[in-house]
């Protein structure tokens, strides 16, 4: 099937009960049983929810996995993944990763003692020279959050494969319509789907897919364990909204692809960061991996000042954290998303201050160009 026929209908029968096209929202926390071992396969909300399989099938349908493991943030999921390894047991992570994946790798799981290693996996040579004898899982995030940078999904499958690693990469700036690392033999796909997934900016959620059946029973007896599951409503308007995806990533981009050639011939902007761009260097591997090149651009102007300037004046973008939504926003990565990431590591990848994110929504491309135009005077 194509995308969109799987995006409309992975996952979702009519309700047994009615015929109800759209799958309902199942919200009880519990299921009555006929007697002690004799139920449907329900047994209780935080392990079994109809609303919330059909959505999990739906994903990994579409991204070419065998089954979804859904969360209630994106990083829950990612935190999930942290049951893979073990104290004394190494990760290596692409180094411009999302600052809130930095945050609980860095603060919060060296505590458990996990030690991680901050790599350009830009260049598979970093990642191959980063792997010690303790080292167990790599993860990467392509493109990445804001930077844009983009890794070899073949090349971190191969190596991951010839050293017995776990690969895992977050697919959140693409989401599955414009790129499915699994098809290049990596392990997991992570996602927010607070992101492109849901589109609409009403949720946070979280999902993994995996077509690798040990890890996926794993992860299915962590996402119960730990408890961090998103709730019936949230699935349900995520299910509502991998329907459009595929239209709206089509926009998302058309959109994009405006906004950074804009960028790129204006006085007042230093660098445009867009893998559609050919300016960008690592536009070929964007053509090769990826079938599209998102809705998100990143580029710099002169000083902090002039970036301050700008986001006072911006009206049809909003000033706010978050992307991938149908809404265009604007955002600081060094004083929003990326805070926990210290000045000088953030520097390491050229994350300065003078970097504006644009998260491109749908609306009309001349009224998004025309506030951007006004704000730069
Ligand atoms: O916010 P949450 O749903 O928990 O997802 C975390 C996350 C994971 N991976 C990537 C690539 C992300 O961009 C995010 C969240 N990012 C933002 C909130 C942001 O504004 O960049």
């Amino acid at each position: 099937m194509g995308f969109s026929t799987d995006a409309i209908h992975a996952g979702q029968q009519p309700d047994l009960t009615t015929g109800a096209v759209i799958t309902p929202v199942y919200l009880t926390s519990t299921y009555a049983q006929e007697e002690l071992g004799v139920h449907k396969g329900y047994e209780y909300g935080r392990t079994h929810n109809l609303t919330r399989s059909s959505l999990e099938k739906n994903i990994a349908v579409l991204e070419k996995g065998r089954a979804g493991i859904a969360f209630s943030s994106g990083i829950a999921a990612i935190h999930s993944l942290m049951g893979l390894v073990k104290s004394g047991d190494h990760v290596i992570v692409t180094d411009s990763v999302y600052g809130g994946t930095y945050r609980l790798f860095e603060m919060i799981m060296t505590q458990y003692g996990i030690e991680f290693s901050w790599v350009d996996t830009r260049d598979i040579k970093n990642l191959e020279k980063a792997i010690k004898s303790n080292t167990k899982l790599v993860y990467t995030e392509t493109p990445t959050n804001p930077m844009l940078t983009i890794t070899d999904l073949s090349e971190v499958a191969s190596v991951c494969k010839k050293n017995n690693l776990i690969s895992v990469v977050d697919n959140t700036f693409m989401s599955p319509y414009f790129q499915n690392p699994l098809n290049f033999g990596i392990d997991i796909v992570v996602h927010s789907s607070t992101k492109y997934l849901n589109g609409h900016s009403d949720i946070i959620g979280g999902i993994v897919v995996t077509n690798n059946e040990q890890i996926d029973r794993k992860l299915r007896y962590t996402q119960n364990s730990l408890g961090a599951v998103p709730s019936p409503f949230d699935c349900w308007l995520t299910l509502r909204s991998t329907k459009t995806l595929a239209v709206r990533m089509e926009r998302h981009e058309f959109n994009a692809k405006k906004i950074a050639s804009f960028l790129e011939q204006h006085r007042a902007v230093k660098s445009v960061i867009y893998p559609g761009l050919s300016s960008h260097p690592q536009h070929e591997l964007a053509k090769k991996q990826m079938r599209g090149f998102g809705g998100i651009v990143s580029f710099k102007v002169e000083n902090f000042e002039l970036v301050k300037s700008f986001m006072k004046k911006v009206k049809v973008f909003t000033l706010a954290e978050s992307l991938g939504g149908v809404e265009s926003l604007v955002c600081h990565p060094v004083t929003m998303t990326h805070e926990s990431v210290p000045k000088e590591k953030r520097e390491s990848f050229g994350l300065t201050d003078n970097l504006i994110r644009l998260s491109v929504g749908l609306e009309d491309i001349e009224d998004l160009i025309e506030d951007i135009n006004s704000a730069l005077k």
